[in-house]
């Protein structure tokens, strides 16, 4: 049987390490990533006689080329293309985390977000809408504890259900605002008989190729077709 692989995302203390051990717990191996130092931890578990893979991508702010960390784990999901990014977000940290879901919901894959880290948000006495953030950004949204081990059946569920529903790619789009917006459909329109962008979401790539990403730019070394 295939396995589902799940790329595990989060910015640097969302608690990725320690839900990534909750869900796989001994069976982990570390190895590299390509060409670099950066450990690349993996590990396994089943569920409901399903095999799942589990790769902890370096903890990054963001999902942009600037780093080396950013670069590996975008290149991790663009390259390999999991079939399940899970972005680990701190919930009591949830407007800074957000910024890397975002980014994350921009490279349409299928997606499922944990708020772990309840316990610090609730002695914060911050509460959040689950259901609603989970409308809005049209992925499965889990609260956990990972430090005490809650929240895990309901977050193998939500792997197990998006896995199923591969097909139905999270529709969110950020609002750019109107001048941006319109650039970028331009952009769009022009990527889309251009044989290089052809692997690659175009709103992402207009996205990114606005933001002055070099990496992405580098795939387009001429002029648009
Ligand atoms: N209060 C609380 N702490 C947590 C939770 N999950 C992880 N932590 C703690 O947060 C810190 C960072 O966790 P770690 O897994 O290393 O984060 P990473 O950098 O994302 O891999 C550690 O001290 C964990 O014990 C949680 O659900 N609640
Ligand atoms: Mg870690």
């Amino acid at each position: 049987m295939t396995e589902i692989v799940v790329a595990v995302a989060g910015q640097p203390n969302s608690g990725k390490s320690t839900l990534f051990n909750m869900l796989t717990g001994m069976r982990q191996f570390v190895a590299n990533y390509p060409g670099v130092t950066v450990e690349k931890r993996v590990g396994r578990m089943n569920y409901k006689g399903y095999k799942f893979m589990l790769v902890d991508l370096p903890g990054t702010y963001s999902m942009t080329s600037y780093s080396l960390e950013e670069r590996i784990a975008r290149n991790f999901l663009l390259k390999e293309r999991p079939d399940i990014v899970l972005d680990v977000v701190d919930a009591s940290n949830l407007e800074r985390n957000l910024v890397l879901t975002f980014q994350l919901l921009e490279m349409k894959i299928p997606m499922v977000v944990v708020l772990n880290m309840m316990d610090a948000a609730e002695s914060a006495r911050i509460k959040i809408d689950v259901n609603g953030l989970s409308e809005e950004l049209g992925v499965k949204v889990v609260p956990t504890m990972a430090k005490r081990g809650v929240g895990k059946a309901e977050l193998c569920d939500a792997l197990l259900d998006t896995y199923q529903l591969a097909g139905d790619i999270n529709d969110f789009r950020l609002d750019y605002g109107p001048q941006l917006n319109r650039s970028l459909n331009v952009l769009q329109e022009a990527l889309a008989d251009d044989e290089r962008a052809s692997a690659y979401d175009l709103r992402w790539l207009a996205v990114r190729l606005i933001a002055g990403d070099e990496e992405v730019s580098k795939l387009f070394t001429g002029s648009l077709a």
